[in-house]
């Protein structure tokens, strides 16, 4: 299988994290999105990434191609059983893949000003899944669960903000910085983003244009994070 993929897409991050924890075997070919070949246009339907290719075709749809990679291959099942719980699952799963272009937005903010008012946003869906955690380690306790797997991509860049810049997104939210730290423990998980994912995710996020990159360069006062 083929995954066509970009270095710092979280929908490409979601994908990769389900096959890394069923321990499917898989190729990525990365494809530029400023420029994207002519048999990327043909095969991806929004010309977006995450497609995969497979002798039967291409699926697209992050969600679409993690639920079929889920069900089609072996290795631990990341949906539970019950069918009550199962939509409980998805349903929280689907608050974070709605948050991913949130949280880029957030961190692309030029200014203080758009920061705080793009973080308000992007802090409600932490409020929000705060309230339905319980113990840990994980989502739904000791086992790793799908829904793990699509907070990973929004738990994993808002940890490299920290390391870079001091600021963190979770600070108001124990439960899910216990989370955080949990998933950031998982080696599959870490294998969802390519070796070089940091120096590419840091110049496009956190370079001179962004308040954050000037917070991680510390020439903004920390106090102006909030
Ligand atoms: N709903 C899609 C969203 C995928 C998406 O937004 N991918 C971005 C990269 S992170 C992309 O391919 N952007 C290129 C474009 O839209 O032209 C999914 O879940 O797979």
């Amino acid at each position: 299988m083929k995954v066509v993929s970009s270095e710092i897409c979280p929908f490409v991050q979601r994908v990769i994290g389900v096959l890394e924890l069923k321990g499917i075997d898989y190729d990525v070919e990365y494809v530029s999105l400023r420029d994207k070949p002519d048999w990327f246009l043909k095969a991806s339907p929004h010309a977006q990434v995450p497609i995969i290719i497979e002798d039967r075709g291409v699926l697209f749809e992050s969600a679409a191609i993690s639920d079929y990679l889920d069900e089609a291959y072996g290795g631990p099942k990341l949906y539970p059983d019950d069918p009550f719980n199962k939509a409980q699952h998805s349903a929280w799963a689907e608050l974070a893949a709605k948050n991913y272009l949130v949280q880029c937005g957030v961190m692309r903010a030029a200014t203080a000003e758009t920061f705080e008012q793009k973080k308000a946003k992007f802090l409600s869906a932490f409020e929000k899944v705060e309230s339905a955690l319980e113990d840990g380690p994980y989502f739904a306790g000791d086992r790793l669960f799908m829904v793990d797997a699509v907070w990973y991509p929004l738990l994993h860049r808002a940890a490299v903000v920290e390391a870079h810049s001091g600021f963190d997104f979770l600070a108001a939210f124990p439960r899910v910085k216990n989370w955080q730290r949990s998933l950031l423990r998982v080696d599959a998980l870490a294998r969802s983003v390519a070796e070089d994912f940091e120096a590419l995710f840091a110049g496009f996020y956190l370079s001179g244009e962004t308040y954050l990159g000037r917070l991680a360069g510390r020439d903004v006062p920390l106090s102006h994070a909030g």
